[in-house]
């Protein structure tokens, strides 16, 4: 960590109303978007444990109703699972004011900056280690979905305009390739072929919500495995993190960005594309979490396009790896060359694995749901 970083956190960290004084920090965490440290302080009598994040402000352009949003979702999260005889402190997460009572503070660079409650004694995955942590996973994105099903969605603020519009990010893509900035199209024809060659399919469910056989929801819209903490003890899911593109959107979105990360037998990164492919029995797993999770609340539409929600995220993340590519890697944190570039071709190869398996796809979900008595 540099100095000039080091005097940032220092800032930060002097701002918002910790318990104790400052002893150490570190780096944490895999995310993609925020810089994130855990943060370890000292009181007379104990040591307190915090996440100190910077919110990447050149992806989330509006901060402030950002934070809005988290301090409106876990505040109502927290009621709820009071109500239900829950562990709030460790059941969502809980912001740490600043010392000027706001949920964040700015440092003298314009960095915006927040604290949570650390969770201990739980850990998140980059993979699934043991397929009853994706089942978990499933079930508590499901979970979450129904606690925040009174939310009043239209208070929520759009933190990233269009951001799981699939056709608006197809639209992006095709510009990219256009300006191709970095000179770099002529090494992707293949990649640039197989996305423009299934612009139609794009479509599909962005069309459905427009005439209304689809309804947008309160969804994390981020529902990656390492989103979900897991408890050391229990096994079970106890909170879901990451919630700065909490949004109106759509469930089985949320339900494909889970297989999208969690079902692929190859890391997100893998730089062998031969290693991607969709693991049916993890599919089934995940799906059978996620329905029972979701207690009865999906509509037979819903449930009839969870494979295509699956499918659409892995194409669109996919597209949005190869845009970053093609415009010199300048949103998705990247620690080696090409990363961008394997990232999207595992995404690829997977869209690829999902339409060979399509009819199992489908055949799972129905029982799934015949299984969980919802049907
Ligand atoms: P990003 O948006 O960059 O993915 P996250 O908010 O997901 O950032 O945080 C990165 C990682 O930090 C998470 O995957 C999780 O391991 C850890 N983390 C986040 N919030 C907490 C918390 N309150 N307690 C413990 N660990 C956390
Ligand atoms: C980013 O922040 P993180 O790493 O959880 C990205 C997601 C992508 C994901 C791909 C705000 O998520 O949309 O699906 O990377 N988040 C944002 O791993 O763009
Ligand atoms: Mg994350």
């Amino acid at each position: 960590m540099g100095d000039a970083q080091c005097t940032k956190i220092r800032e930060a960290i002097g701002l918002l109303a910790f318990e104790g004084e400052p002893v150490s920090w570190e780096r944490y965490g895999s995310g993609h978007i925020n810089d994130t440290f855990r943060l370890i302080c000292r009181t007379e009598e104990k040591e307190k444990h915090y996440i100190l994040q910077r919110i990447n402000h050149e992806v989330f352009k509006d901060p402030v109703s950002l934070m809005g949003n988290i301090e409106g979702v876990t505040l109502f999260l927290r009621e709820r699972i009071e109500a239900q005889g829950g562990d709030p402190e460790r059941e969502t997460l809980n912001v740490i004011k600043a010392k000027d009572g706001k949920g964040y503070c700015r440092d003298s660079e314009g960095n915006y900056w927040r604290g949570y409650i650390f969770i201990d004694k739980a850990t998140t995955y980059d993979k699934v280690r043991d397929p009853r942590d994706f089942y978990q996973s499933g079930k508590a994105f499901g979970r979450f979905k129904g606690l925040l099903a009174e939310y009043p969605a239209d208070e929520l603020a759009e933190t990233i305009p269009n951001f799981h519009n699939t056709p608006v990010r197809l639209e992006t893509f095709k510009e990219a390739v256009k300006a191709d900035v970095c000179g770099r199209a002529h090494l992707v024809e293949k990649e640039i072929k197989f996305i423009l060659d299934r612009e139609k399919e794009a479509s599909v469910v962005m069309d459905m919500l427009k005439d209304g056989r689809l309804s947008l929801c309160v969804t994390h819209n981020d529902t990656k495995l390492n989103n979900i903490m897991i408890d050391d003890e229990t096994g079970e899911a106890l909170c879901v993190v990451d919630l700065d593109t909490i949004m109106p959107g759509l469930s089985i979105f949320d339900f494909g960005d889970s297989i999208r990360f969690g079902a692929n037998t190859a890391d997100e990164d893998e730089p062998d594309v031969s290693k991607a492919s969709l693991s049916l029995p993890l599919f089934e797993t995940y799906t059978r979490g996620y329905i029972k999770g979701c207690r009865g609340s999906l509509t037979p539409e819903e449930k009839r396009m969870l494979p295509m929600g699956a499918k659409l995220m892995t194409f669109e993340c996919g597209t949005r790896f190869l845009t970053d590519f093609l415009q010199g890697d300048t949103y998705f944190h990247v620690s080696r060359e090409n990363h961008n570039l394997d990232r999207a071709r595992t995404q690829l190869a997977l869209v690829a694995d999902i339409e060979k398996k399509w009819k199992e796809m489908e055949e799972i979900v129905l029982k799934c749901d015949k299984e969980a008595g919802f049907a």
